[in-house]
């Protein structure tokens, strides 16, 4: 389940927090379902930074990414850390193949079963994997809190990206379909959620293989662990 690890991620938080930090977008434009919830959050170089005892479901919308034009799915794998705390919420994120999400599966969703305290943040931390002579080896590894160039952040009422997706394969737009408002052209979500886009095959953002949904993830935040359950129980009864 949610295995704890404490690992060397502090220095990422403490390096982050020199630079500068963004308030939240305000409502503004924001849907009827979205002005429903509000939790105060910001994004403090692609950290989220929400502003009291939180509690998080962290939703893997979908992966993609190839060994080159044709090539082989490479794996993906996933860290989430809070405060000082590292979890793998969706199999070993050291294993390249027990903690793969680059496997064509629908959206993962999982609240993690603890409330943390006002001050803490978020990182989520993205790995590509490719063959080597030992087996998988570390490709890229990409950190919210490293403010990359290669991590994206959505927030309610964003332009939605324009990015083709490389070889074919399933674009940002269409992992994002049911997040996306089209006729506006922007991100439909609430307020306290903010959408990560990783690329983790170029280094070079501007490149054509630049695409933006090696891996697509989506945060939510809540008061505590309950009431995230019975958010999507509400959400479930709203569109049933
Ligand atoms: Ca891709």
């Amino acid at each position: 389940m949610n295995n704890r690890f404490t690992t060397k991620t502090l220095a990422f938080a403490a390096a982050a927090g020199l630079a500068g930090s963004f308030a939240a977008a305000s409502p503004g434009t924001a849907s009827a379902n979205a002005d429903a919830y509000s939790f105060g959050y910001e994004i403090n170089n692609r950290r989220v930074v929400p502003s009291s005892d939180f509690a998080a479901k962290v939703s893997v919308i979908g992966a993609a990414i190839t060994y080159g034009q044709g090539g082989y799915d490479i794996p993906v794998t996933l860290r989430v850390e809070v405060g000082s705390g590292a979890y793998d919420l969706f199999g070993n994120a050291s294993d390249a193949s027990d903690g793969n999400l680059n496997d064509h599966s629908d959206a993962r969703h999982l609240i993690m079963d603890e409330t943390f305290v006002n001050g803490e943040d978020i990182n989520l931390t993205a790995t590509s994997w490719v063959s080597g002579n030992s087996g998988w080896e570390r490709h890229l590894e990409v950190s919210t809190a490293d403010n990359s160039a290669q991590v994206k952040v959505l927030r309610n009422g964003d332009a939605i990206p324009d990015i083709p997706a490389f070889d074919g394969q399933t674009s940002t737009e269409e992992f994002l379909g049911e997040y996306l408002d089209t006729a506006t052209g922007t991100v439909d979500i609430a307020d306290d959620q903010v959408i990560y886009l990783f690329e983790l095959g170029n280094t070079d953002p501007s490149s054509s293989g630049a695409d933006f949904q090696d891996l697509v993830v989506l945060i939510t935040l809540g008061d505590s662990p309950e009431a995230l359950e019975a958010r999507d129980a509400a959400d479930l009864a709203l569109y049933d």
